[in-house]
């Protein structure tokens, strides 16, 4: 799956224009609102950016996995709160259906998610299961056609906004063959929402529990039909989910990086600009270097994901993403402190971009798996290899 070139080029033309002219003057309304304007998710969803990884088929525009990325490291260029809008339509609200869905499921759901009418969030995190995702304890208990559903989800995002949520709850044993993921309309009895999540960054992004009391959910409603399937699909998911953030990663760094050397060449001291003193130039050079590290290596290992068959497993794919989630969401928190550092008493001061950008980056190195479990499917593929 793919856009042909001529087509996708239009395409990252007008999301570049639109990232430049319609987002970026709206950072401030954002950082100060909390909120992404209306008419701004009303041109989103005219940009076709809901249904950027849904194939044509369903009503989304097909893109492969290189061409979403590059949408993300243009994404990024932005407050990351816009892409949060749609990050769970175009990724792991959406892919456990892609991938594993039945026919019926992807009929139902996937054309509504792709046009943004649908917004769907991705519900696996526990008060008590978070790295350890397989150790959930939401239950899901069969009841004639359909199961009962209970338990508490956390800091799930987009869950204000949401219709649906993919949701992962224990149908049979402990660990993770025990797990199916079921799909959950919003506004079921028994589904209610926590208050919103008081973040350290990313204003505008919406998260909070999700609290399910024998919610009743049809048996039709497990993600391809067969119980136990559940962890391997949030797996994959984040898988590809693990990519799209690194190459949001490297957008934020370019920003940062950009807004950094503004500064350095019209800030004077001793006489000149800043950015002509070689201290200066170090930071701008290390800053540089890594991005296009982490940009190239999001850009390879798309390309390897794009190479093996869709939806399947792929053990060495599964590391190299994790190997570009790690990379890049660690290189652009160094880039944003030293983006700070270049900033002087200013770079700590809200009313420079790189203050917000700073607390917005953190987060990447959290979710969808943090840097030790990167680390981990690193380690643990390495020590499994022959
Ligand atoms: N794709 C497909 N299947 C996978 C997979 C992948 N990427 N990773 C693991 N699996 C399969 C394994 O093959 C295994 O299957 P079998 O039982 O048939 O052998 C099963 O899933 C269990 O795998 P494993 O034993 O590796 O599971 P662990 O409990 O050790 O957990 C980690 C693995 C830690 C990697 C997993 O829990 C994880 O990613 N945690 C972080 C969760 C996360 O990212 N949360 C973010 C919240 S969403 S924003």
């Amino acid at each position: 799956m793919a856009l042909d070139d001529e087509t996708f080029s239009l395409l990252l033309d007008s999301v570049q224009r639109f990232v430049r002219e319609r987002l970026v003057p709206a950072e401030d309304a954002v950082e100060e609102h909390d909120e992404v304007p209306a008419d701004i998710v009303a041109d989103m969803r005219e940009l076709g950016l809901f249904g950027l990884s849904i194939p044509e088929a369903f009503g989304g525009i097909g893109l492969s996995m290189a061409q979403e990325c590059a949408v993300a490291y243009t994404l990024g260029q932005t407050a990351l709160a816009f892409r949060s809008v749609v990050g769970t339509n175009i990724g792991i609200g959406s892919q456990g259906i892609l991938m594993d869905g039945t026919a019926a499921q992807q009929a139902e759901y996937l054309p509504r998610i792709a046009s943004g009418e649908l917004i769907v969030s991705f519900a696996l995190t526990e008060p008590d299961a978070g790295s350890d995702a397989a150790s959930i304890k939401t239950r899901a208990v069969a009841d004639g056609d359909d199961y009962l559903i209970t338990g508490s989800k956390r800091y799930i995002t987009n869950a204000t906004r949401a219709g649906a949520f993919t949701l992962m709850a224990r149908t049979g044993g402990p660990g993770a063959g025990g797990i199916s993921a079921f799909i959950v309309p919003a506004g079921l009895p028994g589904l209610s929402l926590g208050k919103p999540d008081r973040k350290m960054g990313q204003r505008g992004t919406k998260t909070c529990d999700v609290v399910l009391d024998q919610v009743r959910v049809p048996a039709s409603h497990i993600i391809g039909g067969v119980p136990g399937r559940g962890f391997k699909t949030a797996m994959k998911v984040l898988d590809r989910g693990r990519l799209h953030v690194s190459a949001l990663a490297c957008g934020m760094a370019r920003r940062i990086l950009d807004e950094s050397l503004a500064y350095a060449q019209q800030r004077k001291q001793f006489g000149q600009r800043i950015g002509d003193f070689q201290l200066m130039q170090a930071m701008l050079a290390d800053s540089q270097a890594e991005l296009l590290a982490g940009w190239s290596m999001a850009q390879a290992v798309a390309l390897r994901y794009d190479a093996k068959p869709p939806g399947a497993a792929d053990a060495e794919v599964s590391m190299q993403a994790s190997c570009a989630k790690l990379f890049s969401t660690e290189m652009v928190g160094r880039v944003a402190d030293r983006g700070v550092q270049i900033h002087g008493g200013a770079g700590y001061i809200n009313d420079y971009k790189v203050e917000r950008f700073y607390r917005d980056v953190r987060l990447l190195r959290l979710y969808e798996g943090t840097s030790q479990i990167q680390q981990l499917v690193i380690g643990k593929h390495l020590m499994r290899a022959d």
